[in-house]
């Protein structure tokens, strides 16, 4: 028996929970947790929602709401979706609660004491209007990397670039949309230099870690070295930072939201009565501790995170493994919440059971590279997986039991071919079990649908059917060694599918809860002849390609509403001074050519009044150059002038186009008027 603490990220409060999240931090761990308790060892799960930080504070801003309000609504929202999908926590609490408070400033003070935090004085923007400065996703601009021009101060979402918001080009504050002044302000770093060497001896220690995972760090230490980075900001939503001097600052969200894996545990043994169990855990080298993330967890927990434990005065353990999962993709695209490419947890509840999900993220999880969760490939998982070969193995042993036994498990009488079965069994059983240990979720599930599959073999080949008119004897050890296989199925499927497998295990007569059994009674525990079945249900139903094309549906509705309300955004009124900013002239066409190497753009010179400019017009595919030359059409002259594939263009032409676009018509006056006239 080991001693484990297990721990998922915490989720940021400040949106609902996807499947991605599932994917990479909760149900991993909730497998790997159900099996380390069914397999008799010591296990606490924790968890809970990280509060803090900018995107809950900005959250609250846009609803005009407190920052208490969005954490409150979101902590509740994960406790059901959890507890919906099965994800049982031993305790999930949340980063604004006075423990945490507290320890999270002893953190901060022994780190200081120990001499590794150090003070500087930095520029910063400051938003004049608003009295305040900006962190990170405070300040919007353009991507000094690819231009786009909604580049958040802490990262590009186009290019995925992490930024500073000082690299941003035309730097805009969210708050009021100004230009923010820049100041002066001071900030407290962590030292991570003091812990290089440590770091690098621990990490080099960790020989059966993923290899994502120690590769990432070792890269991450040695093309630069650490450098201090900081760990305040100027944010009044946060644990403020225990010094006086530092009024009006808070922890920065990831120093104080892994001290929550501390803290929730401090809450789970004063839920229990017991306020120091949390030391067994925490202060005792032999306990396990593991942290579930996704990848881009991975720098906060292997490097920044042991580095704070290094240096406390109480002698925390370090993590013992930090199994971090790839991403998953969603119909084959990124997920993106902001674009509303995500299926979201509570959505699914609503049209299907958690079980099917939950085998079909353990089916693809992303555990060494990324994988994709599609609807059509869920369908079929379900289906031909769960409901073809698990369901029916199961259904159609406990309906003959029931129809011609019935209903009470039948004697069995163990020969050399019965022993050989039980041998097969057990092997992948032996194998399951090094899978869970070792987190192969994916390869714990193939081999679950192994055992179905030869449960069905064995179904198939004697012939329950037949024998019951032949051979009455024979029949009853069939029967017993088809009820035994689900026993050990029930077993090895809870970790995965707990929900069928508690239901399994009452079907074939078991009372209580499947946690009683014991995984190393697996091998040797045989079910009770005599026993009475219990009430039959199906377990797993077939989905119907309309189901499962109303989802397809609402997750392309739901993105291309956000497109369109996008759109609508854009049609916003407009002050006829914003219009008079257009000089929109009518131009006469001199000449026209096609761009070479464009399959678009048409080169045009054209006659604006006494000037001649060159404009490039996407308008290829729908005239003829020869077509256009002499006509009047018109422009918006004062467009600051670009450059297309090599060539000036110094205007546009105004077309009307239809919705997609497979018709565009160059607008001109309907009676001829000189070239140069201004339309208004
Ligand atoms: N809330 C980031 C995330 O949800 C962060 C994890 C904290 S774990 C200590 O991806
Ligand atoms: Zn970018």
């Amino acid at each position: 028996m080991s001693k484990y603490l297990v721990t998922s990220a915490l989720p940021y409060a400040n949106g609902p929970i996807h499947l991605g999240h599932l994917a990479g931090a909760y149900l991993p761990a909730d497998v790997f947790v159900r099996f380390r308790k069914i397999n008799r060892d010591d296990v606490v799960f924790i968890c809970g929602s990280d509060e803090h930080g900018v995107p809950i504070t900005i959250r609250a801003e846009k609803d005009c709401v407190t920052p208490r309000d969005v954490v409150n609504k979101y902590h509740l929202e994960f406790k059901k979706t959890f507890q919906n999908l099965g994800i049982e926590f031993d305790n999930f609490s949340g980063t604004s609660r006075p423990k945490h408070y507290e320890i999270s400033q002893k953190f901060f003070r022994d780190l200081n004491k120990n001499g590794h935090i150090s003070v500087h004085t930095e520029k910063q923007f400051y938003d004049e209007s608003k009295k305040r400065f900006l962190p990170d996703r405070y300040v919007e601009g353009i991507c000094p990397h690819c231009g786009y021009d909604k580049a958040r101060g802490d990262q590009c979402d186009k290019c995925g670039k992490l930024l500073d918001p000082m690299d941003l080009i035309q730097p805009k504050s969210v708050l009021s949309g100004e230009k923010p002044l820049i100041k002066e302000t001071k900030h407290w770093y962590l030292k991570l230099q003091d812990f290089e060497e440590k770091l690098k001896t621990w990490i080099s220690s960790k020989k059966n870690w993923k290899y994502n995972v120690k590769n990432f760090v070792l890269g991450w230490i040695g093309t630069e070295g650490l450098k201090e980075r900081a760990i305040t900001r100027d944010l009044n939503w946060g644990i403020p930072v225990p010094l006086e001097e530092a009024a009006g600052k808070v922890l920065y969200v990831w120093f104080d939201a892994p001290i929550g894996y501390i803290s929730s545990t401090v809450e789970w043994g004063e839920n229990l009565g017991k306020p120091d169990r949390w030391k067994d855990y925490w202060l005792d080298p032999e306990t396990k501790l593991v942290h579930f993330i996704g990848k881009d967890n991975i720098p906060f927990h292997a490097i920044i995170w042991p580095a704070m434990l290094m240096g406390q005065n109480t002698p925390y353990i370090l993590p013992y493994d930090i199994p971090a999962n790839e991403y998953l993709t969603l119909e084959g695209e990124k997920l993106s919440t902001s674009q509303n490419w995500a299926v979201w947890a509570d959505e699914y509840l609503a049209s299907f059971p958690p079980d099917p999900l939950r085998y079909f993220l353990a089916a693809n999880a992303p555990e060494s590279k990324d994988s994709d969760f599609s609807w059509k490939a869920f369908q079929t998982r379900n289906n031909e997986e769960l409901a073809n070969i698990l369901g029916n193995f199961v259904n159609r042993t406990l309906t003959f039991v029931q129809n011609n036994l019935g209903g009470i498990i039948p004697e069995g009488k163990y020969g050399q071919e019965e022993n050989k079965i039980f041998a097969a069994l057990e092997e992948k059983i032996k194998n399951i079990v090094e899978c869970f240990a070792s987190y192969k979720v994916r390869e714990a599930t193939q081999l679950l649908m192994d055992i179905a599959r030869i449960g069905n073999k064995y179904f198939d080949e004697t012939k329950p059917w037949v024998l019951k008119k032949e051979n009455p004897d024979k029949l009853s050890t069939v029967m017993n060694i088809c009820v035994n296989i689900l026993r050990m199925l029930s077993v090895t499927m809870y970790p995965i599918i707990p929900f069928s497998a508690q239901k399994l295990w009452k079907m074939i007569g078991e009372t209580g809860s499947i946690m009683e059994e014991k995984w190393d009674s697996l091998s040797g525990k045989r079910v009770k002849a005599g026993q009475k079945l219990g009430a039959l249900e199906i377990l797993f139903t077939k989905y119907e390609d309309k189901l499962i094309q109303e989802q397809i549906d609402r997750l392309l509705d739901k993105s291309k509403r956000k497109e369109a309300s996008m759109e609508e955004e854009g049609k916003k009124s407009v002050t006829i001074e914003e219009f008079k900013k257009f000089d929109l002239r009518v131009a006469e066409i001199l000449e026209a050519s096609p761009l070479e190497k464009s399959n678009k753009l048409l080169k045009l010179k054209v006659k604006v009044g006494e000037q001649e400019k060159q404009i490039l017009a996407g308008i290829k595919a729908f005239y003829q150059p020869e077509e256009l030359i002499g006509k009047k059409v018109i422009i918006i002259n004062n467009l600051e002038p670009a450059k297309l594939m090599g060539e000036l263009s110094e205007g546009m032409v105004l077309a009307a186009s239809n919705d997609d676009k497979s018709k565009v018509i160059v607008l001109s006056p309907v009676s001829d008027i000189e070239s140069g006239a201004k339309v208004s």
